[in-house]
């Protein structure tokens, strides 16, 4: 593989409404970030990825663009945001921004301009068709619920949107659509950014005959999965990188839901379209058939065999970008940690694997000091719209009010979002206000300021483990080495070597509730991390407690 400047770096997810609020409207913004950029560097991480900054009327939380070159007012001023990225400059960090290109915001001046004329030239920079006796086009079902059409005043018109209505979809087959977003992207990679998130790109095709398929559930519609043309995204993301980040040696991750086999290498191979996408793969396994409501627990084999499969189909190819959680899931150490470990020796466990896995591993934000999932008393204190959606969709199928708000408890896209917890201070020191989203009451137990104080917390121990990641004698070995899984046969347990050249480090994780004996015949070169207090290895054999991980250099 061709090394590049991105290889060996670690990324940090931050979602800036729930950072830190510096003035008090319960928002998160620039400034506070600035304020915590030094946390960050004692973190020490080097990518920080902000989830969508720009101007938007947040319908989606930002991932509702109406100005691609404006910063939005709650967050700050385009002047802040020059200062936060030259000082993540001065100590040495990399800014990348979310890149929403699939789609933009109803509050766009092209949308504006499409409604005020469905047949003119701007409606061409959106799908816009007629309806068919008096329904919308087709009736595909949009990812947040309800059809994905929505007609324009009384016209016979209907515009597209397969996320909410807020958010219409780009047509990328007119060439001044293309040529638009080439350009905001060069922009802003002038400015000095060093790269992208590219949200929900695997979208951007569709078959534009709008055919109508099978019904795939109640509600008569069919999934927007059917007509969007994954395979053909190639050519245009092809391009999009030659125009772009090609021409400034950037960063991009891709949101990519597959790891198609087929397709690895084209892209994230050397020439790949990206430089990383996501590995997806354990949170797919939260799905259910229908909706959260019919999910089930992840299983710890099938959590196991995927994250293997993962590794083992991007070895020699690429690297995938290893997470945990981030601002659409609930928090990693609630879904993958069987209840009992779910503390914080269980969060050490799992982040120890995240981040000694072959791949770029990205942290959101609070999952360095274990932020768990936020039990809400009622659907009014969500605040996001899928989970609405969701809630609705459980209560339809006979969960009651209770066993609805459960689900959500579960699969929330607001556990990740609930404010970062900071202090035990009133509003976990994120706001002097009102927050706009509800602080986890456990912030009195979990926040950063206490964890600063203690040397066994979750927030040291990643420190511990991000410099063990980037030490000169081993970051070859963790970047650069292979992945060799080992001891599949056991039960709940997660191990793998990390091999390169002649070193060799063996990562040992035990999920289950009971201490485990297994055949141990490596010779032990030096014990370099644990999360427990001792490690005892005997003539051939070696004790994992439960909730262990061990790190093990060995010959
Ligand atoms: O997510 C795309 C996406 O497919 C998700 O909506 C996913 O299906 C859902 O969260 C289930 O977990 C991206 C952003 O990450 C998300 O926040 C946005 O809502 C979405 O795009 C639209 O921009
Ligand atoms: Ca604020």
């Amino acid at each position: 593989m061709k090394k590049q400047w991105w290889h060996d770096k670690v990324a940090y997810q931050i979602y800036p409404k729930s950072f830190l609020d510096t003035n008090g409207d319960g928002i998160g913004d620039l400034r506070g970030i600035i304020n915590k950029l030094d946390y960050l560097k004692e973190l020490g991480v080097d990518i920080l990825w902000l989830s969508p900054i720009y101007k938007s009327p947040f319908v989606d939380q930002g991932y509702d663009i109406s100005d691609y070159y404006a910063i939005a007012e709650e967050f700050g001023t385009m002047e802040e945001f020059d200062e936060l990225l030259a000082e993540t400059k001065k100590r040495g960090m990399y800014l990348i921004m979310d890149l929403v290109i699939n789609h933009c915001s109803t509050e766009h001046e092209w949308f504006q301009k499409a409604l005020k004329d469905p047949t003119g030239e701007y409606a061409d920079y959106f799908f816009i068709r007629k309806g068919k006796n008096g329904n919308p086009p087709n009736q595909v079902r949009s990812y947040f619920g309800g059809n994905a059409w929505e007609q324009i005043g009384d016209t016979p018109y209907y515009y597209l949107h397969l996320f909410t209505k807020g958010q219409p979809d780009l047509n990328w087959n007119h060439p001044k659509v293309i040529e638009s977003i080439y350009k905001m992207v060069n922009w802003w990679l002038e400015k000095g950014v060093a790269g992208f998130r590219i949200d929900a790109i695997m979208n951007i095709v569709k078959d534009t005959s709008f055919p109508d398929y099978e019904p795939d559930g109640a509600d008569g519609m069919f999934t927007a999965n059917k007509f969007v043309n994954e395979s053909a995204a190639g050519t245009y993301l092809h391009e999009l990188k030659e125009h772009t980040f090609a021409k400034h040696n950037a960063f991009t991750v891709a949101e990519v839901f597959d790891n198609d086999k087929s397709t690895l290498n084209e892209f994230i191979g050397d020439e790949g379209h990206f430089s990383t996408m996501f590995d997806f793969s354990a949170h797919l396994l939260t799905y259910g058939e229908h909706g959260w409501y019919d999910a089930k627990p992840v299983d710890f084999n099938d959590w196991r065999r995927v994250i293997t499969d993962s590794q083992l189909l991007c070895q020699g190819i690429g690297f995938l970008a290893n997470i945990l959680e981030n601002h659409d899931e609930p928090r990693g150490m609630c879904t993958y940690l069987p209840t009992y470990a779910q503390n914080e020796m269980g969060a050490k466990m799992l982040g120890t694997i995240s981040l000694l896995l072959r791949g770029i591993p990205f942290i959101f934000q609070g999952q360095e000091i274990g932020m768990r999932n936020c039990h809400m008393d009622s659907i009014e204190d969500y605040d996001d719209v899928s989970t609405k959606d969701q809630y609705a969709l459980a209560l339809e199928n006979g969960l009651s009010e209770k066993e609805a708000l459960q689900v959500c408890y579960h699969y929330s896209r607001d556990n990740g979002r609930t404010p970062m917890q900071w202090t035990n201070e009133t509003q976990a020191g994120f706001t002097t206000g009102t927050p706009w989203l509800k602080v986890n009451p456990n912030y009195t137990e979990i926040n950063v300021a206490s964890q600063e104080q203690d040397p066994d917390s979750v927030l040291h121990y990643y420190q511990k483990l991000i410099k063990l990641r980037k030490m000169d004698a081993y970051k070859d070995l963790f970047v650069y080495g292979d992945f060799v899984p080992t001891y599949q046969d056991k039960d709940l347990i997660y191990a793998f070597y990390r091999v390169y050249e002649q070193q060799k480090v063996l990562i040992l994780a035990n999920f289950s509730d009971q201490a485990q004996t297994l055949d141990f015949t490596d010779h032990v070169k030096d014990i370099l991390l644990t999360n427990d207090t001792m490690v005892s290895i005997e003539e051939g054999s070696i004790i994992v407690n439960p909730s262990q991980v061990i790190v093990i250099e060995v010959k």
